[in-house]
């Protein structure tokens, strides 16, 4: 028994990976990819040994933890939640349910037990101030997919094992292994891309690692993704390459983008992206010409002042070239819980801008505002106001823009309870911390995740370790909390929370077996758990138009139509001469945005919190290698070592996201010793996708002046 090798999922990131995980006794000795995985095939990043690390970290917190003036006590978990929804339910009597906010944290979908309580949370406090890391992310995707197909839970996956063209906007799935895109090992499936003959080109105002695989790499500026797409529909119009063949038929609208195109000639927009016309051209016709192709557009295309627009306008480009829906196109997965169907059964299509932000005016969407509301309706008095906090896995400190305003705006709170395994930047405000389980100490099934796989699979892991006795998983303490408020609410919330009791009985796994069963695959729960490498449900398959439930592709729908105005007006207001420096961010393969800082697998060596900067713009500055540099922006200053690189374009400045971990009162003891300075002290909360509300990192303007040479050695980016 004291040796054993258990199959588990790596919860990191949206590639799931299977992996193999070596014990003994209750030591990991080894972690490995499955080579069994019908998806991840047995990769793994550097990332997945660190699990080893934050399962055994003596900073992780086990137990609840309330802040006692300076100092923070233990306390019982009875009497933590009890606090919690005592003071949770005080201030909504008080002030109503809109006075609640909630913030859910990327690691909220990487546990299928916490993505589905929370949305249980989220209903039951009936806020309007819900915020998530969706609308520093994703945003603009999935209102593109609730626009264009009618439900935000349509999403084209590019088919990368099979495409013969992939055109990369804005994404670097060699770091990231994707994302909308769940693509572990990216970089062999693009290697393969390659070897069979295939082609790919990658559109990025960084030569990435991506960029660099692919042999292939355009320059862009940063923010005029809209006008290059709209520049490669207008070649393909006017040079009659279009042939969306039998999507014709389900589409409406493709006149009225025809019509849009025809204003956006290559010659008109070179200036712009700072790319020829002939090379748009080009570009163009190759991607219709393509026996497959598959434009495939990310964090880039999704978190700038044009990003429903760009998201939207690579979904035209891939169905006017007749590649959505098809095989090597841009394709949808058929997971053994469809969540598409799910989504339509439960009337969860999706719904926009019904309400809007109290200071901002931003839009909801699906009944959460974006982020950007987030500190001004904490900091502006009146009816609505935010005066309490919950936050689950989530560290908007280090991951939203204006991260100072926003901490200054949650010290102002009343009461703040934080569902998190650190005390870490964001959580050292909360008055309460409740740590769940972690990793390897419960289940996972990736519930989101297979929805957004290149390929069909279905895999269960059962818990690595058993949880110690008094340890609680995140849905739990979400349905605890849950139920603590309501019970304390309205007499219709009392009598909800009494019902609520039953889901204890059921819990994650009760509702997965009966997902698993209303799925297209009609796999049952057991069958799953007894092949846990993973089942291999095959490549994707053609879906439309059964997908759409009766609807048509809306190629052109009103508020996108509507929006190419600010485009137009964006591309009027364009003069010549100098621009300011335009800060863009970057990740890390070790490093998974602002929480993993604390593994010293991860964080051995060299300073990777450097600023990237294109020799000519440091030759204009005087800045040399290895000197320090002060950023400034329009919300704040931080200093950084340079890196001076051809890598970045003239004009953009790039600095790794999630570091900044040397502020006071943390339980960090490595990332401390390392911090980094945090990209969002700088960047603007202002900028914003104008349609989604999502925020825009690529509309901060900076400046930079050198302020020291440092004696470091000038650190190659990773
Ligand atoms: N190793 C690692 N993997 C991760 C993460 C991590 O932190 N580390 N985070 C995970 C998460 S939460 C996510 S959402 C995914 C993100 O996955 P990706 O989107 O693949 O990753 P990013 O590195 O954000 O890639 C965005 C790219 O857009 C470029 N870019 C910036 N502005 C523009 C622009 O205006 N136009 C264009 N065309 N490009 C632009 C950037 O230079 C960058 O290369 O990665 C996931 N995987
Ligand atoms: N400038 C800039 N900013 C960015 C980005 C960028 O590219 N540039 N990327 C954005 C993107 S794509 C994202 S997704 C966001 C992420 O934004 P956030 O989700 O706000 O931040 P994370 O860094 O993912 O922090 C995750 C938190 O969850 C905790 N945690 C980890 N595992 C668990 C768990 O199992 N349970 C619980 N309860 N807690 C857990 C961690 O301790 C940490 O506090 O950042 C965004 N911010
Ligand atoms: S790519 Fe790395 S972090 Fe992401 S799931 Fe795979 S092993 Fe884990
Ligand atoms: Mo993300």
């Amino acid at each position: 028994m004291s040796r054993r090798t258990e199959l588990a999922t790596c919860s990191l990131c949206e590639a799931a990976c299977g992996i193999s995980v070596q014990l003994d006794e209750d030591r990991i000795l080894r972690i490995r990819g499955d080579e069994e995985d019908p998806l991840s095939r047995g990769y793994v990043c550097p990332k997945a040994l660190a699990l080893a690390d934050l399962h055994v970290d003596p900073d992780r917190l086990r137990h609840p933890i309330r802040r006692c003036g300076d100092r923070w006590e233990p306390i019982g978990w009875d009497e933590a939640l009890d606090l919690a929804a005592t003071r949770l339910a005080q201030i909504r009597r008080a002030n109503g349910p809109d006075a609640v906010a909630v913030y859910l944290g990327n690691p909220t979908i990487h546990s299928f037990g916490a993505a589905l309580f929370s949305l249980l949370l989220v209903q039951g406090l009936r806020t309007k101030n819900f915020f998530s890391s969706n609308s520093v992310d994703g945003l603009p995707r999935l209102l593109t997919s609730f626009l264009v197909y009618g439900s935000q839970a349509v999403m084209p996956i590019p088919d990368i094992d099979r495409t013969s063209f992939l055109l990369i906007v804005g994404a670097n799935p060699v770091v990231s292994n994707g994302s909308v895109m769940s693509a572990p090992g990216a970089a062999r499936r693009l290697e393969e891309i390659k070897a069979r003959g295939g082609r790919i080109v990658v559109v990025d105002p960084r030569r990435t690692e991506t960029a660099e695989l692919a042999g292939e790499h355009v320059f862009i500026r940063p923010g005029t993704d809209a006008f290059l797409l709209l520049g490669l529909l207008h070649t393909i119009f006017e040079e009659g390459l279009e042939s969306p063949g039998r999507l014709e038929a389900m589409c409406d609208g493709l006149d009225r983008v025809r019509a849009i195109a025809r204003g956006f000639a290559p010659e008109r927009l070179a200036p712009v992206l700072g790319i020829e016309a002939v090379e748009i051209r080009a570009l163009a016709r190759d991607f219709a010409r393509a026996p497959s192709a598959v434009c495939y557009g990310r964090m880039g295309t999704c978190t700038q002042e044009f990003g429903t627009l760009s998201s939207w306008l690579i979904d035209v480009l891939n169905t006017v070239t007749g590649n959505l829906d098809r095989i090597g196109g841009a394709m949808f997965t058929t997971p053994a819980v469809d969540l598409v169907a799910l989504a339509d059964r439960l009337g969860q299509r999706g719904h926009f801008a019904r309400w809007r932000s109290r200071v901002r005016g931003l839009p909801e969407f699906n009944g959460e505002l974006p982020v950007a509301a987030f500190a001004g309706e904490m900091e502006t008095p009146g009816d609505g106001q935010i005066r309490a906090l919950v936050t689950h896995a989530g560290n908007p400190v280090l991951s939203l823009p204006n991260g100072r305003r926003l901490e200054r705006a949650l010290s102002g709170l009343e009461f703040m309870v934080s569902i998190d395994i650190y005390l870490n930047e964001t959580t050292r405000h909360a008055d309460l911390i409740l740590p769940p389980t972690f990793g390897l100490e419960h289940d996972h099934y990736p519930l989101v995740f297979h929805s957004l796989s290149v390929r069909n699979v279905a895999r269960y892991s059962r818990a690595v370790f058993p949880r110690a006795p008094a340890a609680r998983h995140d849905w739990e303490i979400l349905l605890d909390l849950t139920r603590g408020v309501l019970s304390r609410g309205r007499l219709s919330e009392r009598l909800a929370s009494l019902g609520l009791g039953a889901l204890h009985l059921v819990g994650p796994r009760g509702i997965l077996r009966l997902l698993l069963r209303l799925g297209p695959h009609s796999i049952t729960f057991d069958r799953l758990r007894a092949e846990p490498h993973g089942i291999d449900l095959g490549p994707l398959e053609p879906r439309m138009p059964g997908l759409l439930a009766g609807r048509r592709i809306q190629l052109a729908p009103g508020p996108l139509v509507a929006d190419v105005e600010r485009l137009e007006r964006s591309l009027a207001a364009e003069r010549a001469g100098a621009r300011p420096l335009t800060l863009i961010s970057r990740r890390l393969l070790s490093s998974n945005n602002s929480w993993m800082h604390n593994s010293p697998k991860l964080v051995r060596g060299r300073d990777r919190c450097t600023l990237l900067v294109n020799p000519a713009d440091a030759a204009r500055r005087g800045i040399r290698p290895g000197d320090r540099v002060r950023i400034v922006s329009r919300a704040g200053a931080i200093e950084a070592p340079v890196v001076i690189s051809d890598e970045v374009a003239p004009g953009v400045v790039c600095l790794p996201h999630g570091f900044g971990h040397a502020r006071d009162g943390t339980r960090l003891a490595v990332a401390s010793r390392q911090p980094g300075v945090s990209i969002n002290d700088v960047v603007d909360d202002g900028p914003v996708d104008g349609l989604s509300g999502c925020s825009s990192f690529v509309g901060t303007t900076v400046e930079i002046e050198r302020v020291a040479a440092d004696n470091e050695q000038a650190a190659e980016p990773t």
